[in-house]
């Protein structure tokens, strides 16, 4: 917490300040973020294309500018640069960020009502937080053990990508001989490499989450360690010692902080997730992103002991948003589906969460709509495609495929890993952002931005 933010908390105690709502961005790597904050504050500037959003439509928003965060040593979110890219003349996606970053976006609002207008124009700081849900995933560590972890972790390893390799790494180790850098290394990048490679095909959960984005932290002791087998007759080793050490200080010295300087002041959340991409990658993958939404949202319901509760204090986020991004993958005929797989998701992660506390909601989104709908004439049908630019500058229709009416057939056989879905041309649905010569007054163009800010921040304007 910075010394202007404790200044701010003080006024504000006092009723001096302007309110700020804390809006936290989260979604493992390349779900959306960068994409959608970029899209959310281009649209409350310019909100021609907000109708959802009450405040844009009915006036009450008179005015929106950016100004200077209050946080002053987290990197900015740098809003310029990735609009730039996304909507000028040779517009791309934005490359990909690793760590924390943060924006100010103010509102002028016209307060509601008839004491309302004798009151004037007020001020409403938005505080936009951008953070990996990598790191949110790290809560799971917490309150295991470093055998717990391991155990857990070699127990679910089998049968991914990168596996056998890093348990041929494990094999070579003598668990008796003395402690080697080397040796932690070797079995550190066999485990990360692991990682990476569960990633890209399609796993949500893998921790910890700082061994895919090290940040600054790359090659510390902190982030160069690997999960060991129990030890024999329960003598550990120096390297399972000196591991166990690694992971408690990774836990004290890089979750914990995260959870107090970051994660502990969000009043709204929205965690993007590229459910598309889990139902394309196949069953494995939608069964573990739907374990992952479990471990998330038990992150912002922690019991009343604990030191997650201790941080928080009587803190809650108010309002989380799950929102299944890139729907302009899709036609608009098939978005009510994909939105009904996220809810039985988010229900099954609600139920195994034993979550109370804050109000959840479930929305199919593209923060950057790439793509107009078509129907196309296949083989005798009629399919509902969509057409954009792929990045090889090519322009195509495309039809995905079809998402199951009724969500329990993709999510039950997950478990068992049956059918397949999204398997016609998703594959190869790469869209570049589409050039757009924007009305003024209008942001960039997108399905339902105007839906997600109405739920996410409408109460408070
Ligand atoms: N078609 C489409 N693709 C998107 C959209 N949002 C993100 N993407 C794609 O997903 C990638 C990752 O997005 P980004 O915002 O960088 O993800 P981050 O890692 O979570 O910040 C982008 O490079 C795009 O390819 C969207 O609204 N529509
Ligand atoms: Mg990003």
């Amino acid at each position: 917490m910075g010394l202007s933010d404790a200044a701010e908390g003080i006024a504000r105690g006092l009723g001096l300040a302007d309110p700020v709502v804390r809006l936290g961005v989260t979604g493992l790597s390349r779900a959306g973020k960068t994409v959608f904050i970029t899209s959310l504050v281009a649209n409350l500037l310019d909100r021609g294309r907000m109708p959802a959003l009450r405040a844009a439509s009915d006036g009450t928003i008179q005015g929106a500018w950016l100004q200077p965060q209050p946080d002053d040593t987290v990197p900015r979110f740098d809003y310029e640069r990735h609009l730039s890219a996304l909507t000028g003349p040779d517009p791309h996606w934005p490359e990909g960020t690793r760590h924390v970053s943060q924006l100010r976006l103010s509102l002028r609002v016209r307060p509601r009502g008839v004491t309302g207008a004798l009151r004037g124009l007020r001020t409403i700081h938005l505080d936009i937080v951008d953070y990996p849900g990598e790191w949110l995933l790290d809560l799971r560590l917490m309150d295991k053990s470093f055998a717990e972890w391991s155990a857990e972790v070699l127990d679910r390893m089998q049968g991914r990508p990168g596996a056998d390799a890093f348990m041929q790494a494990l094999a070579a180790t003598d668990p008796q001989k003395a402690f080697a850098e080397p040796e932690a290394q070797r079995l550190a990048a066999a485990y990360t490499a692991h990682l990476h490679a569960s990633r890209n095909a399609g796993f949500s959960d893998c921790t910890p989450g700082r061994f895919l984005l090290p940040g600054e932290l790359d090659g510390s002791p902190a982030l160069t360690f690997a999960p060991m087998p129990p030890p024999d007759e329960g003598r550990p080793g120096p390297v399972w010692r000196e591991f166990q050490r690694r992971f408690d200080a990774y836990k004290a010295r890089v979750v914990r902080p995260f959870f107090r300087d970051h994660f502990a002041r969000i009043d709204r959340q929205v965690v993007l997730t590229d459910v598309l991409g889990a139902i394309h990658a196949g069953p494995p993958a939608v069964d573990d992103m739907r374990r992952a939404m479990a471990d998330i949202l038990s992150a912002f319901r922690p019991g009343r002991a604990g030191w997650l509760a201790q941080i928080l204090g009587t803190r809650r986020v108010e309002r989380i948003l799950f929102a299944a991004t890139k729907a302009d993958h899709l036609h608009h005929v098939q978005h009510q589906r994909l939105a009904n797989i996220l809810t039985a998701m988010l229900r099954e992660a609600r139920d195994r969460a034993d979550f109370q506390g804050a109000r959840t909601e479930a929305m199919a989104i593209a923060a950057l709509r790439t793509t107009t709908e078509e129907v196309i004439h296949q083989d005798g049908q009629d399919l509902p495609a969509v057409r954009g630019t792929l990045m090889d500058g090519r322009e195509a229709a495309l039809y995905p495929g079809e998402l199951p009416d009724n969500p329990a057939a993709l999510i039950d056989p997950a478990r068992g890993g049956a059918d397949r879905w999204l398997d016609a041309d998703y594959a190869i649905m790469n869209f570049a952002p589409a050039p757009a010569t924007l009305r003024p007054g209008d942001g960039p163009p997108h399905i339902r931005m105007d839906r997600a800010a109405e739920f996410l921040i409408g109460d408070r304007l």
